[in-house]
């Protein structure tokens, strides 16, 4: 028997037994859903967070190594388990209205990967080609793929929490099943917007789920500077929406909080609120004081003011890597082995190469194309006034 086998018996027989432990389930009891998936899904997950990490890792060493590339990125990597496990948990193909839609940040190039946008059109719309994602418009901080309900990336903190929220009306008012999720870091805590979308939530019992990536920074300063509370899924609890704080280290837990929050918004229970605690291992924008091959930025960053982050602090988090997590646990539970886990790296970083590879061919937009889709095309008559 694999021991994830032993381990599913061991809560069965505990929850007969009225065993009230941890054994086989995260420490806040969410219940372990994540160990009733198939291989083939928990797969998925491992290769979903590789993808994710060597197109951090790609383009950190294209940004450092060559003068001519234009794309730019606010890296993701170290949070790649948060993305990974909330949207294993959503509804990603299907017709649009019934997929479940996620809204994103100026940090969108994981959420994107684990909602199924295509790589390679990511890639050549941020190096602003033509045939890209959105046809060079967007660049990183505007991507957008609606095919599979990731509604896009945005270059202000804040504003996308009322837009979800609105989503998440629609679908109610619908009487659709569907989710809206929204992901925000730990800076959003003091906008307006993370608060109005909460009470709203909550008022009005939507369909909403808060994914909060608490990574300790916003740019260079440190979460406690303009946030009073230790876990910020406190300031949910005091609009009365259910709240987990989780390892976001660990994409497992992620997902069973995330599985957790979507069958309540699904069965009309309203609105969760989930906190990943995290960390970036690059600095907040680009890929200064990172070197060529290596993940993880260590040098000093020079947009900020003053070293903002120890550097032991960096390497702590990165022992507790979610690459590292996740094969780690299919290891243990007897999904794959050691070689199946190598070639699948293998297969990814191949992958990865050849996106990047197609985007570079792609023809890069005109100056014309700068004025498409700014005015309506052709002669329009003006609105007559009756
Ligand atoms: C409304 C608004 N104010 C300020 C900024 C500038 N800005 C961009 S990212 C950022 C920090 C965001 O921090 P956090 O929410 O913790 O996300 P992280 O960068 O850590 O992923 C700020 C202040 C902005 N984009 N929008
Ligand atoms: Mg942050």
């Amino acid at each position: 028997m694999s021991r994830r086998g032993f381990l599913q018996i061991a809560t069965l027989a505990g929850a007969a037994a009225g065993f009230t432990g941890t054994l086989a389930r995260s420490e806040n009891e969410i219940g372990y859903y994540a160990m009733d998936l198939s291989d083939d899904t928990l797969r998925h997950m491992l290769r979903t967070i590789l993808r994710i990490r060597w197109h951090e890792r790609t383009m950190a060493d294209k940004m450092l190594s060559d003068p001519s590339y234009r794309a730019y990125n606010h890296f993701y990597a170290g949070q790649e388990a948060v993305a990974t496990g909330v949207c294993a948990a959503l509804r990603n193909d299907g017709p649009f209205d019934q997929i479940d839609l996620v809204y994103s940040t100026h940090r969108p190039t994981g959420h994107a990967i684990a909602k199924g946008v295509d790589m390679a059109k990511m890639q050549a719309e941020f190096d602003f080609r033509a045939t890209g994602l959105n046809n060079g418009y967007a660049a990183e901080m505007h991507i957008s793929d609606p095919d599979v309900g990731f509604i896009g990336a945005d270059g202000m903190i804040g504003p996308g929490h009322v837009i979800a929220t609105g989503s998440a009306f629609a679908f109610r008012a619908r009487g659709s099943d569907q989710v809206s999720v929204v992901f925000g870091g730990d800076g959003t805590y003091a906008t307006p917007h993370f608060h109005s979308a909460l009470n709203n939530a909550r008022l009005l019992d939507l369909p909403f789920i808060y994914v909060l990536e608490n990574n300790l920074y916003h740019q260079y300063a440190h979460y406690s500077h303009s946030c009073p509370h230790a876990d910020i899924a406190d300031a949910a609890r005091a609009y009365g929406i259910p709240a987990r704080v989780v390892d976001g280290q660990d994409v497992f837990q992620v997902y069973n909080a995330a599985k957790e929050a979507v069958d309540r918004a699904r069965a009309g229970g309203g609105p969760s609120f989930i906190e990943a605690k995290t960390y970036r291992y690059y600095n907040h924008w680009g890929a200064p004081g990172a070197e060529v091959g290596k993940l993880g930025a260590f040098g000093y960053d020079p947009l900020a003011i003053s070293s903002f982050r120890p550097e032991r602090e960096l390497r702590s988090w990165m022992q507790r890597d979610p690459v590292d997590i996740a094969r780690a646990t299919l290891i243990d539970w007897g999904v794959m082995d050691e070689t199946t886990a190598d070639t699948m790296e293998t297969d990814v970083r191949a992958e990865v190469d050849a996106a990047f590879a197609w985007a570079a061919e792609q023809p890069l937009c005109t100056p014309e194309d700068g004025l498409k889709h700014v005015f309506a095309e052709g002669v329009v008559a003006p609105r007559q006034m009756a």
